[in-house]
């Protein structure tokens, strides 16, 4: 069932030096860059170091233990996903890494540079950024993995609280001043810009046996177990500047102010429950939200080789949108996710996600599917698509209101169908920088043909992304790397 077995479970990762690559990131990354540079050495000063020798799991280890990290019973770091969600382990999310004092630290990064356009009266067009940088600082603790993590996004400055034009997108705000609508507080064909405090967590795994472990996660903004890794860390969807429409209906709980989950943890599979704040972050972008645990989460998921990741939850949601307070939202996603490897520095990964809502208010159900693929076909190329079905309200597309007044849970199916390309125009330090464009073909049914000025509109997005470079998944690829 399981993949390299025993072996895996000794598995430590090998470490690279630091690479300077924060330093080409653009002017954005100062703030980033400084933060979690502080967090780095508060972390440092104010856990004790442990030296291999006292290390309660050197005996495990093969080789230098202060380079190294452990893989609860084989789980390696790069099966991580977003909050504590795995992706496939032949694929990665790419990273630069590096061990000083013990401690395992990675960097993950993405940052676009776009000029968006959506066509018709309700698109609009925008330059931007959007961005997010994530660290992770990993030891052994008591004979497991300890993890503190943070991920901060310049979203709010770099595309505005009334974040980006998304044809078809929705979301909850207060008021017109953050982009709301008047006479109900939803956005609508935008998506919201990130909070600067995405994540900001601990996390920790330790078996209890051969074959089973225990993990925990405690986070004052964070991921609870609901849905499958959030976008921007599916190795799918990770070059893709854009949300998808699904976004609240399947993985929008990836920023919840207050989560605690615990799980139990094989090889193979994963069992978790959350209890977590079920509504969504304020128009306050930059700081934290009160902290409430007011909803809860359970989620299986199944890794049953390198290659898959599946995973189904269930969620209640007691109040996600401050403007109708009373409304609580019943959610079941379930998601596969696909990952092979493509040649020797390529990857190629795909996703299905299902998310389907249930609202108290008009008991009505609403559902949406999403596939996506992304191949990064070697060094330079890089191809990926999206194509979404989704049902949206009239409240969420706002045509509730005047001049159209649809009553408001009557539903809309649309669907979005994205195709993007990526070429890579330079390699500095452990960062790529690419050139991509991405156009999308949006179509909504005929009743609100007149509000989109057409049955098809239309939308696209050029852009520069910087990222750290993929490298091939595994030890292998990490000891290719020290030849290079
Ligand atoms: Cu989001």
């Amino acid at each position: 069932m399981t993949h390299d077995g025993a072996a895996k479970r000794l598995t430590r990762r090998c470490a690279r030096d630091p690479p300077p690559f924060l330093d080409d990131f653009d002017a954005h990354m100062t703030l980033l860059q400084r933060t979690t540079f502080a967090l780095h050495a508060l972390v440092l000063l104010n856990i004790p170091q442990v030296s291999p020798a006292q290390d309660p799991m050197a005996g495990m280890a093969m080789g230098d233990t202060t380079r190294m990290v452990m893989s609860p019973l084989g789980v390696s770091m790069d099966r991580l996903g977003s909050g504590t969600t795995w992706i496939p382990d032949a694929v990665t999310v790419p990273s630069a890494r590096f061990m000083t004092g013990g401690w395992d630290l990675m960097l993950h990064g993405f940052i676009f540079g776009q000029y968006n356009k959506q066509s018709g009266p309700r698109g609009g067009d925008q330059f931007g950024s959007v961005n997010w940088g994530m660290f992770m600082a990993s030891r052994e603790v008591a004979g497991g993995r300890f993890q503190v993590r943070t991920m901060l996004s310049l979203d709010p400055a770099t595309v505005t609280t009334h974040g980006y034009p998304l044809l078809l997108q929705h979301g909850a705000a207060h008021d017109e001043s953050t982009g709301g609508h008047e006479g109900h507080g939803e956005i609508s064909d935008r998506q919201h810009p990130h909070d600067f405090w995405m994540e900001l967590g601990v996390m920790y795994e330790r078996p209890v046996s051969d074959n089973l472990a225990l993990s925990f996660y405690a986070a004052p903004s964070g991921e609870p177990a609901l849905g499958p890794a959030a976008f921007m860390h599916r190795p799918s969807a990770m070059d893709n500047p854009f949300a998808p429409i699904g976004h609240h209906h399947q993985d929008a709980t990836h920023i919840s102010f207050g989560v605690l989950t615990a799980g139990v943890f094989g090889r193979a599979w994963k069992l978790e429950g959350s209890i977590f704040n079920g509504r969504e972050p304020n128009e306050e972008r930059w700081d934290f939200d009160e902290i409430t645990l007011d909803s809860y989460s359970g989620r299986l998921t199944v890794n049953p080789d390198s290659n898959w990741s599946m995973s189904a939850g269930y969620g209640y949601l007691a109040s996600p949108d401050a403007t109708s307070p009373d409304e609580s939202i019943r959610r079941f996603t379930a998601a596969v996710l696909h990952g092979r490897k493509l040649g020797t520095e390529g990857q190629w990964a795909s996703t299905l996600v299902y998310g389907v809502n249930r609202s108290s208010s008009f008991n009505t159900v609403s559902r949406s599917v999403a596939v996506e693929s992304e191949a990064i076909l070697d060094r330079r190329n890089t191809i990926l698509a999206r194509a979404e079905f989704a049902q949206k309200s009239a409240k969420d597309l706002a045509v509730d209101l005047a001049p159209y007044g649809f009553p408001q849970e009557r539903q809309f199916p649309v669907t979005t169908l994205s195709f993007g390309y990526i070429q890579e125009l330079v390699r500095v330090f452990g960062a790529t920088l690419g050139l991509g464009a991405m156009g999308t073909m949006n179509r909504v049914p005929e009743d609100i043909e007149e509000v989109y000025g057409s049955r098809t509109p239309i939308a696209g997005v050029l852009f520069l992304r910087v990222r750290p470079f993929h490298r091939p998944g595994g030890m292998a690829g990490m000891h290719d790397m020290h030849r290079h």
